[in-house]
């Protein structure tokens, strides 16, 4: 690329001040049949919706520009304070529509469209889902965006450009078949491509130790071996405010060297793999949400994404403000998710070292003052660790630099704890033992201001467990901030009758104010308006039905109670304890014993990791007994089982607004938070469900009464599993000693004999974590309860209406509130001039 500027004096022209472009029907449709036919090329020969689509795309992506470069103006002016969201996963599923909502466009493109006999919902399934993400954290990390363009906060999303996101999820005879996600094989319209910001990335080689012209000791890394980062921009609209933010997403791409190398070493076939070897980093997604291998690959990945956002926020630091480096904390802000960016913390060392001259004390106060931690997981396989190995052969100078940190760090808590030997072996960055490694979540940890869970008794747990001794050493660094979930996707957009109904009681303002839901409580008796809750409910249930009949060949009938489990398939998950009770209830219903029952359709979906093969076997188990019960006469319409494959951003989209009750039965203690659960009330589900992460905030917030509980808590958890005899427990129970009859004689795989032995070996296992058995007897019981309460249609919609009201505090709004409130602290800076006809209420 050619980086020559053209000349633009005080008197040139500002080639971005253009007038508005018309949000109206009429403008909308010229520039649609502008793009179809002058840039895209298409004729009335073409009836392809693709085209359409990207015809339509365009359009609405113009309207996003507009918004985009004023805002940076904005931002850029204000000269505020900015914070960066570093995250591996961003999974953003679809654009299409949640701009055109954001622009408060939908009835004006309904009439444009509809000219031209189009449909919205058609074209907008022609959009591949943007799944650069495993599930909850990066779905998250997407709602964070959108709440903080709605609220005007100066915040800017850092990842990585996946070639293939997470994995199609195909089922073949009860299997998962994975299969690779080219999402980028169409063109992608909402993204812009900004050559000039490339970085340079570095890997291997080694340290080089010299004296400046000061005489001063400085370090050099050299001999290394390159990789681009070349940036896409993604925007990010915020709800009818004007403001776009800006997602800007990584690609490796080989150095000019590699070129060379081709040419003067005569070597072609190795320096194409030596390319290809550059552009490995960015190809692939890892599908795993719980285990870390150690794939040097992933470290990479990881490294690759915490230089090139840094190096990008430090040349517009050194550029504006003329290499003074004296403001720069005050001013950015980085934001971990997770421990997969924490690479961050040696790294920004290094470049104030390095590449800035600053000592170690102004280096690590600048670090120590602008980075902030987020924690969202448990589960100790979980925690990232890399051998010091690997770290040393691919980024020696990075490791120099986290010794020198542990080594201070250390020191400090010898001071703390004089002599408590034990104790600096526990909090020491580097694990000692016959393969070293560095704890990715002590480095966090360490350089860090601030430490945060993602529900109440997740950061509890933190503080008294997994982080305790960093606790008693920083008290003040933890804090909690519990998730949430954007209304505007997750019900305004997903939920077009529901929001319909809510905004016509209570007017429109939930959409930027959740918390004015509780309005809807004094109408959770009125007879008409239940009525009116329950026509909607069934109308998304009908919407499901046709989704599952579509993609697993099973009729659910809206009349039915639909439970639905949709999540990463994970044993802590525990949807085996729920196909336990589905094979209960069918063992009842062949046994004649229905009495109390009700028809219930039984949904599931959900990825496991390619590697986990428990995870994969429950599929199995699902599908298998989906198959046997879905087709036998004996149980008809009373209970119906769907495996939904392909779980995705897009699918959730369509079953949170369809769902009756929401399954959040992780076994205490190991769910952070969920948000999934969040998006179910939120859509007027009930929750069964443990005192694990956010459940027992939803709880509290809907009041008991609204909320199905079962099953031990965390300290019972913890105390069964001293003892935990699931044999005796089996034995004392006879719907569970049914159940595991059905299981071990093969019921459920006649012609494939043995195949689910390791799930019943799990589950009769003392040593089994998840304490499926522990908990059957409570979860059956109150399932009982569900049925019964669903006879009552008027109570059920009552509890039902409550949900939705409560949900107040689940919006990412709040939380991005929080985190600004405590973390962050930007100021609101609203974009530089608001387009004439973009008022809310524009499109009532
Ligand atoms: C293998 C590396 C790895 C390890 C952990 C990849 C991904 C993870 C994530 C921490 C898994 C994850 O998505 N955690 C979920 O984060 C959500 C958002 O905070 C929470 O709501 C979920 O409870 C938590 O499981």
């Amino acid at each position: 690329m050619n980086y020559t500027h053209f000349r633009n004096g005080s008197s040139c022209p500002d080639l971005t001040e253009i007038p508005p472009l018309g949000l109206d029907a009429a403008a909308l449709g010229q520039d649609f049949r502008h793009y179809y036919t002058n840039n895209l090329g298409r004729d009335r020969n073409c009836r392809l919706s693709h085209y359409a689509y990207e015809a339509l795309a365009l359009v609405i992506r113009d309207r996003l520009m507009e918004r985009w470069t004023q805002t940076r103006y904005a931002y850029d002016n204000s000269g505020c304070k900015r914070t960066y969201y570093l995250s591996m996963e961003f999974l953003m599923g679809r654009a299409l529509g949640n701009a055109v909502l954001n622009l408060g466009i939908e009835d004006e493109l309904t009439k444009t469209l509809s000219n031209i006999c189009l449909e919205m919902e058609e074209l907008a399934d022609m959009e591949p889902d943007a799944g650069l993400g495993n599930g909850g954290l990066g779905r998250l990390a997407a709602c964070f965006l959108d709440s903080c363009a709605t609220l005007q906060l100066p915040v800017q999303g850092y990842g990585i450009r996946y070639e293939y996101g997470m994995f199609r999820q195909h089922i073949v005879d009860g299997y998962q078949v994975e299969e690779p996600d080219h999402w980028l094989g169409a063109e992608n319209c909402w993204e812009v491509k900004r050559p000039e910001y490339s970085q340079r990335i570095k890997f291997g080689g080694h340290s080089e130790f010299i004296a400046d012209v000061t005489g001063r000791r400085r370090v050099r890394w050299v001999n290394t071996r390159d990789v681009l980062a070349v940036p896409y921009d993604v925007p990010i609209p915020g709800y009818r405010n004007g403001t776009v933010n800006t997602l800007r997403l990584w690609k490796a791409v080989a150095t000019e060297e590699f070129d060379l190398d081709e040419f003067n070493s005569g070597d072609y076939t190795g320096s194409v793999a030596a390319k290809n070897e550059a552009e490995q980093i960015t190809m692939v997604l890892y599908p795993n949400d719980s285990s870390e291998n150690g794939k040097e690959l992933r470290l990479r990945q990881q490294y690759f994404l915490a230089s090139a956002s840094l190096q990008d926020v430090m040349n517009r630091w050194l550029i504006t403000e003329q290499a003074d480096l004296s403001q720069f904390a005050e001013k950015n802000c980085f934001q971990l998710n997770d421990t997969h960016p924490s690479c961050a913390v040696a790294e920004l060392m290094r470049l104030l070292m390095d590449e800035q001259s600053l000592g170690w004390n102004e280096a690590w106060e600048i670090t120590r003052s602008t980075m902030a931690y987020t924690n969202h997981t448990l589960l100790p396989e979980a925690l990232e660790r890399w051998p010091v190995r690997m770290f040393q052969l691919l980024l020696p100078r990075l490791l120099e630099i986290i010794y020198e940190i542990n080594a201070r760090f250390l020191k400090q808590v010898a001071e703390r704890w004089p002599g408590d030997i034990e104790r600096q072996r526990r909090m020491s960055i580097i694990e000692e033992g016959p393969e070293p490694q560095v704890r990715m979540a002590y480095l966090a940890i360490v350089g860090s201001f601030s430490v945060n869970g993602v529900a109440e008794l997740h950061s509890q747990l933190l503080q008294e467990g997994l982080f305790r001794d960093f606790y008693e050493l920083w008290p003040e660094k933890f804090n909690n901030k519990t998730n949430g979930v954007t209304q505007r996707r997750w019900l305004a957009y997903s939920n077009p009758e529901l929001s319909r109904l809510i905004s016509e009681k209570i007017g429109h303002e939930w959409v930027t104010d959740l918390g004015q839901l509780s309005r809807l409580r004094s109408l959770a008796d009125d007879p008409e308006f239940q009525h009116r809750w329950q026509q909607v409910k069934e109308y998304n249930k009908q919407r499901l039905a046709e989704l599952v009949r579509a993609d697993c060949g099973v009729d659910f009938h809206p009349q039915a109670l639909f439970d639905v489990q949709v999540k990463r398939i994970h044993e802590y998950k525990r949807q085996l304890l729920n196909i336990l009770h589905v094979i209960h209830l069918y063992d009842r219903i062949k046994r004649g014993d229905n009495g109390a029952s009700v028809p219930r359709c039984v949904l599931f979906g959900g990825k496991a990791a390619p590697g986990y093969a428990m995870a994969k076997l429950i599929i199995k188990l699902i599908n298998n007994v989906a198959t046997l019960v879905n087709n036998d006469p004996a149980i008809g319409d009373q209970l119906k089982v769907a495996f939904l494959p392909n779980f995705r951003v897009s699918a959730m989209e369509v079953i949170c607004s369809g769902a009756d009750l929401s399954e959040q039965i992780s076994t205490a203690g190991k769910e952070a938070s969920g948000t999934g659960n969040m998006k179910f009330m939120l859509n007027g589900a009930l929750t069964i469900g443990t005192l694990d992460g956010a459940n027992i905030e939803i709880r509290e917030e809907v009041g008991e009464e609204n909320f199905y509980l079962f099953g031990l808590t965390t300290e019972e958890a913890e105390k069964q599993r001293q003892n935990y005899d699931p044999q005796t427990i089996i034995a004392a129970n006879d719907d569970l000693m049914r159940v595991m009859q059905l299981l071990q004689s093969g019921h459920f795989n006649q012609f494939e004999a043995g195949i689910f032995d390791p799930i019943i070996e799990a589950i009769r296992s003392p040593h089994d974590p998840w304490l499926v058995a522990a908990d059957f007897a409570s979860y059956v019981a109150v399932q009982k309860q569900v049925a019964q309460a669903y006879q009552d249609q008027r109570q059920w919609n009552r509890m039902s209406i409550l949900n939705t009201a409560a949900g107040g505090k689940f919006s990412t709004d709040r939380t991005m509130h929080d985190y600004n409130e405590q973390i962050w602290q930007l100021p609101q800076v609203p974009a530089l001039t608001v387009p004439r006809d973009l008022s809310d209420g524009a499109a009532d």
